[in-house]
């Protein structure tokens, strides 16, 4: 029998800890008790991290070969092709004409190797992240208020707190055993919970008040509560004469913005005198939101992309810190800030220097003596001081054709960027794009002259940094697929063969996880927050038993680490150890709704995908929650714009068009809608928007506006929906509309198109056609056509089409196709379009770890009286696993449940 192994999960900041325990036929995936982020606690995502893993392996879902100019080809020459290509571009066009764009997702070892590789040997600053899209503003927030980019705070904090606010953070969603947490503490001590989210999210379950604010207008909201304090007397002037400066200014702006509670509202489009009656207090909500910030000494602020991604992001981070600070609550127990990173390596990417404005080591491109510092640890001689080009500037500069090789590693920039049609052009027209991926079909891939297959989570060692500042091994428990290998191997073969031979020869992650521990402590006068000496000469057996730390973890300090906290004794890092309070404005966002397009749209994730769906697409029941992308829209809109439920609407920007199912739903405020950000050109026709979006960005970030696109909505009416199920994916080129899910035994599309086509030539292909045959039945008259292809008697295709979206069990259908033979009975129910049985239609899954859909939770309330979602639990187990889908159960209970006083 194989041993356990203890890793980390690859998805969200959390970093929770993993057991993996071999089965007979695989592996199975739980929480790791011991781990200090999750303590045994894990969500749907990473339950579900098998099904990935064995998803893959079936379906040739990974990318096993390297490939060069299309053709498939060794090691050897993939690294000699790519070397001899970006030498020749450097010896052409110079050293800038070289750019790396990188990923959060790296492991720290391979983000280290490719910092070191662009900035200290090819000798361009241009290497970005997507940590650009993600916590660039939060970056720039903390340098200016604290003089390092630290998150002072630990998880604990959350299960301390008194009061906890969620700013732009759907944590149920997005950090889900977070919110489990704070979740089983807010049920043990009452702790108070406040949304701030222009729409209603899952999170707002637990929450004792919602501020659905107008979207970007944040600054308003905290520079109206940090006035509000100063007026009330309700700061730590104490705190502030020795531990601030700035405090004065920031105050007098804060008034000039919003001096009193009525000015603040109306800013923030919220309703004065909109009573919080629930909480009995008679005052305003607003009211209600600032008295509870003044009375808790126990207040954290978690914020996340509703704060970052926002052309003030970097002034919204400071005025949350702001009113932190002018109330001496950062770095305590149970108060604080909280950025919750989004992922799994967003902190490490920033530790070794990822972002085109970072050196490595917290150390700073523009100054020369960090450089300089830099360059005589790196041995490099093309070290320059300056930074690099961010995201967007980066792809611009690839379009003109100044950038003239890229190479893009864990990251899928033709998807997640704005403008994403401008992106793909400079794609297509920049001479060399070498792209690394695990999985073969990315929109990015697609415009790849050499491929790199990169090994996988399941295969990887290395480390991560969560949003607590914990370092986490990530440990590998199967060999790659085919040739795949690690990034930090593919990038130093790559080094070593443009002639770097010394600097990169790496026998193992440990080897230069040591060198970043030696550079963090390196000439470190103690204002680099970030030191982690104790690893500078970390073996592979020390490294490889590693257990969870935070640092920073100096030579001097304990092995489990430095601190929980950070700066809570009012000592920060900036050259007088005093924390910056900062006078910032309200502006509103850069692009405007207007009579072409007057709604805002806004963009975000859903629970059980995990951004462009490479890996948790693959997954049958990570697809069951969301099948499709839904454009969210509040009734009133629904009906202005003549959008039925269900229906499918068209949305257009300036920039691009998406075609989206349309859910009608008041969790939307009017004038608003939502997108899911995570489709693409590999799991639908139009699904992205990342072509909508503007290229707009926060002017010192560099972070794209990428919640506040205005659009305007048609219904897109189509003369035919069907449903198609196949194995393997299909052409649909040339349809409108498809959507790719994946069902328990094939891929399900939903398709609609508007003109007529040869509804057979959908089904799929299959190479041994000659034995297969299809079994028909057609009602022109009522546009009813069903399709099915056996092949000695086993499903490999089937297609149901009609005037409307066909109703009939999606798993019943995908399920067929894992059997061996199809019985009469079903062969008849496939012709007639309904299961043999009667059983739910389109059922919708609810809770994903016990596989629990709508339909039997509607039964379990109308036929077994359950009444709460403890009832639901009980019966079905529903929501009794990581707790997720708690908030739809309730919302579920709800519509059905006759309310008390009707
Ligand atoms: N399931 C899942 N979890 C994930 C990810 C995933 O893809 N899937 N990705 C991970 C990553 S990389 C990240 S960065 C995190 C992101 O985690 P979150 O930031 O929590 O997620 P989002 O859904 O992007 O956005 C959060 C909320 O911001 C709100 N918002 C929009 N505009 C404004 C505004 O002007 N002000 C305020 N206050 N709020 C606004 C949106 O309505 C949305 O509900 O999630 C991580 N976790
Ligand atoms: N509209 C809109 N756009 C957004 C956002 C939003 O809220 N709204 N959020 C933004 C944010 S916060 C983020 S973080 C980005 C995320 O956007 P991306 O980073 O573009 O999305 P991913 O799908 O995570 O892309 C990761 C890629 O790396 C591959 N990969 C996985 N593991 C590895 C590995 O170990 N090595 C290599 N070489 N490749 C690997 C995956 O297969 C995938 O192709 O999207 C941003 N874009
Ligand atoms: S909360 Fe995040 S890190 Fe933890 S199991 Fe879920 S996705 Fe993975
Ligand atoms: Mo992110």
């Amino acid at each position: 029998m194989r041993d356990e192994v203890k890793t980390t999960c690859p998805y969200c900041g959390v970093g929770c800890g993993l057991i993996i325990s071999p089965t007979r036929d695989g592996w199975a995936a739980g929480g790791d008790p011991d781990h200090p982020a999750n303590l045994g606690r894990i969500c749907s995502k990473g339950a579900a991290l098998i099904d990935t893993v064995m998803a893959e392996q079936a379906h040739d879902f990974r990318l096993t070969e390297p490939e060069v100019d299309g053709a498939k080809v060794g090691w050897d020459t993939a690294i000699d092709e790519t070397a001899r290509r970006l030498r020749d571009t450097i010896a052409q066009h110079g050293r800038k004409s070289v750019a790396f764009y990188v990923s959060g997702q790296l492991l720290t070892e391979d983000y280290y190797v490719a910092n070191k590789l662009i900035k200290g040997f090819i000798g361009s600053p241009h290497i970005d992240t997507n940590s650009r899209l993600c916590m660039a503003s939060t970056v720039v927030g903390h340098k200016r208020a604290f003089g390092a980019d630290v998150v002072p705070g630990c998880y604990e904090d959350l299960e301390i707190a008194d009061l906890v606010i969620l700013t732009g953070s759907n944590l149920a969603w997005c950090h889900p055993v977070l919110n489990q947490r704070l979740r089983a503490a807010r049920e043990k001590h009452g702790t108070k919970i406040v949304v701030i989210d222009p729409r209603k999210t899952a999170s707002c379950d637990i929450a004792d008040l919602h501020l659905p604010i107008k979207p970007g207008s944040d600054v308003a909201l905290f520079n109206g509560l940090l006035a509000w304090l100063d007026q009330t007397g309700n700061t730590d002037l104490r705190y502030i004469a020795r531990h601030v400066t700035g405090y004065e200014h920031a105050v007098a702006e804060a008034r000039a913005d919003c001096p009193d509670i009525e000015t603040t509202a109306k800013k923030c489009g919220l309703d004065t005198h909109e009573v919080a009656d629930e909480l009995g207090s008679g005052l305003g909500k607003l009211e209600t939101f600032f008295n509870w910030f003044a009375t808790f000494e126990r207040t954290v602020t978690v914020f996340s992309q509703g704060v970052n991604q926002s052309s003030s992001g970097s002034d919204k981070v400071n005025s949350i810190l702001n009113c932190h600070l002018a109330t001496g609550r950062v770095g305590k127990p149970g108060s604080g800030p909280f950025s919750v990173t989004g992922q799994p390596n967003a902190m490490g990417g920033r530790e070794v220097g990822g972002l085109a404005n970072q050196l490595a080591a917290h150390m700073d491109p523009n100054n020369p003596l960090d450089v300089d510092r830099v360059r005589r640890f790196w041995r490099s001689d093309c070290l320059e001081p300056g930074e690099g080009y961010k995201a967007v500037d980066m792809f611009r500069a690839i379009e003109t054709g100044e950038i003239r090789a890229v190479w893009i590693m864990g990251t899928n920039p033709a998807v997640s960027l704005p403008d994403t049609n401008r992106v793909r052009l400079a794609l297509s027209r920049c001479p060399l794009v070498i792209v690394s991926d695990v999985v073969s079909d990315t929109d990015t891939l697609r415009h790849a002259h050499i491929k790199l297959p990169a090994a996988g989570w399941a295969e990887k060692s290395g480390t991560v940094t969560n949003s607590e500042r914990r370092i986490s091994r990530q440990r590998p428990f199967r060999k790659p697929p085919g040739l795949a290998k690690p990034d930090w191997w593919i990038m130093s073969e790559v080094a070593k063969a443009m002639g770097y031979v010394r600097a990169f020869k790496y026998r193992d992650p440990s080897d230069i996880f040591a060198e970043h521990a030696a550079l963090s402590e390196f000439e470190n006068d103690g204002l680099r927050a970030f030191d982690i000496g104790m690893w500078r000469k970390a073996k592979k057996s020390s490294y490889d038993a590693m257990t969870p730390f935070q640092w920073p973890a100096s030579r001097h300090d304990q092995p489990d680490g430095g601190a929980k906290r950070l700066y809570g004794n009012g000592i920060f890092t900036t050259s007088n150890g005093r924390a910056r309070m900062l006078a910032v404005q309200h502006t509103t966002p850069l692009a405007q709704a207007s009579t072409d397009f007057p709604l805002i749209a806004n963009s975000g994730r859903y629970r059980d995908q995990w951004h462009t769906m490479t890996r948790t697409g693959t997954a049958a029941r990570l697809s069951a929650h969301r099948p499709e992308p839904l454009l969210e829209v509040h009734p009133a809109d629904a009906s202005l714009y003549g959008l039925k439920h269900d229906g499918i609407a068209r949305i257009t920007s300036q920039h691009g068009t998406a075609l989206m199912r349309v859910l009608v739903t008041d969790a939307q405020s009017p004038g608003q809608v939502f997108m899911p950000m995570h489709w693409n050109d590999v799991f639908s026709a139009n699904g992205g928007i990342g072509r909508l979006l503007p290229p707009n960005v926060d002017p010192l970030s560099g972070q794209p506006e990428s919640k506040h696109v205005p659009v305007a909505l048609t219904p897109f009416e189509p003369r035919w929906q069907g449903l198609l199920f196949s194995k393997k994916p299909v052409d649909l080129s040339g349809l409108p509309y498809w959507v790719r899910a994946t069902g328990p035994g094939s891929m399900i599309y939903e398709i609609a198109g508007d003109k007529p086509v040869l509804f057979k030539s959908l089904l799929p292909v299959s190479p041994h056609d000659d034995h297969g045959h299809i079994i028909e039945y057609n009602d022109t008259q009522k546009g009813i056509h069903r399709f099915a292809r056996l092949e000695d008697n086993r499903l490999t295709g089937a297609l149901f089409i009609g005037r409307d979206r066909p109703a009939l069990g999606r798993d019943w259908v995908s399920n067929l196709f894992a059997t061996d033979a199809i019985a009469p009975d079903e062969r008849n129910a496939l012709l007639a379009g309904r299961m043999p049985a009667a059983g739910a239609l389109n059922d919708r899954l609810i809770c994903s770890c016990f596989s629990v859909g709508l339909a039997a939770i509607t039964q379990a309330i109308s036929q077994q009286n359950a009444v709460t979602a403890t009832d639901i639990g009980r019966l079905l187990q529903a929501g009794t696993g990581c707790g997720s889908c708690l908030p739809e159960i309730k919302e579920i209970l709800d519509d059905l449940l006759p309310r008390a006083a009707e």
